[in-house]
């Protein structure tokens, strides 16, 4: 007997990094009065390499706590979710969190989103090889700037993946705009989405500035990964991490603060920054539970179904269309 022909994942970029697009962004966030620079730049090569190993942190709990969330509730999850639904996972990377759903949730169809195909290749090649028989689509597409799915992920209802707390860099304004999209999205189907909690500062800050520094590697890298796009000559060595509790936002905040006064340039302009001026890196919001709720619900879903940990840290989140 032969065995069953293997699958090749299919791939679709929907959309391309433009150049000049991204120069303004950087410019602007740059000249701003209170200067900014948006977190998605966070992942070059590297960025995403020091990522992965903040979630290997002991202070980082959001990776460990979700996943073993998943783990503990997963025959309570599986029996609450469509099965033999479409998986796409927002924000895939390298796969490795929805693999570990497909025997629970035994889904016709694998949808790896990410903002660059390139980043899907490998993964989804190696878990063709792992899944022979299900059928895989990488989509490279900026889904936070809008949501459409192509004609390839197919009609039949789906089960839309967004774990990590990654809603966490929306603020709640624009996570209930995304959450309508992500709606729209399941064609009946629904959400399964892992949202971090508030929770006692001294578990939340060092979180985001754990002992070994290596948030703070990953938040100044950013400023490397912006030589490189924008041709400008910031010094690692002058800038300091900065991570904090923002309670009037319910948000972590991640600044990198000028350790003195100092000039960067790039073609065409210069930011002067005077010692202990800040560049705004990220926001990581920290939800209620029942605040997490009302945001579903406000965004259209029908039903909603919360699994948390003991020390109530961390909530999976399903949502029914
Ligand atoms: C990937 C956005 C969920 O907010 O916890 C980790 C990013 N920043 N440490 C988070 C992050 C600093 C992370 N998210």
């Amino acid at each position: 007997m032969n065995p069953p022909p293997m699958r090749q994942p299919q791939f679709v970029q929907l959309h391309r990094e433009d150049r000049a697009a991204v120069h303004a962004e950087l410019v602007a966030g740059l000249l701003a009065p209170q200067a900014s620079l948006a977190p998605k730049y966070l992942y070059d090569p590297l960025g995403s390499r020091l990522f992965d190993a903040i979630t290997a942190l002991p202070e980082y709990y959001p990776t460990r706590t979700e996943a073993a969330l998943l783990v503990a509730h997963g025959g309570a999850i599986a029996a609450r979710l469509p099965q033999g639904a479409t998986l796409v996972d927002l924000g895939a990377g390298n796969c490795e969190k929805a693999a570990r759903l497909f025997n629970l949730l035994q889904p016709v169809r694998y949808v790896a989103v990410d903002i660059s195909v390139d980043f899907l290749r490998t993964a989804l090649q190696c878990l063709q090889r792992q899944f022979p028989a299900l059928d895989m689509l990488g989509v490279g597409l900026d889904f936070s700037s809008e949501l459409t799915l192509p004609p390839e992920a197919g009609t039949g209802p789906r089960l839309l993946f967004y774990p990590g707390s990654s809603i966490g860099n929306f603020t709640p304004r624009q996570a209930l705009g995304f959450l309508r999209q992500v709606r729209a999205a399941t064609q009946g189907g629904g959400l399964l989405i892992g949202v971090d909690l508030v929770k006692p500062l001294d578990i939340l800050e060092p979180a985001y500035d754990d002992a070994l520094g290596v948030t703070a590697a990953f938040n100044k890298n950013l400023l490397l990964h912006v030589n490189g796009l924008l041709g400008s000559d910031f010094r690692v060595q002058d800038w300091q991490h900065v991570a904090f509790f923002n309670q009037a936002h319910s948000r972590i905040e991640m600044h990198l603060q000028a350790l003195h006064d100092l000039v960067v340039r790039w073609p065409g302009a210069e930011r002067r920054f005077k010692a202990g001026e800040r560049i705004h890196t990220e926001n990581s919001y920290k939800y209620q539970a029942s605040d997490f709720e009302a945001l579903l619900r406000e965004a259209g879903f029908s039903q909603t179904q919360a699994w948390t940990d003991e020390r109530g840290w961390f909530a999976v989140f399903w949502a029914q269309a």
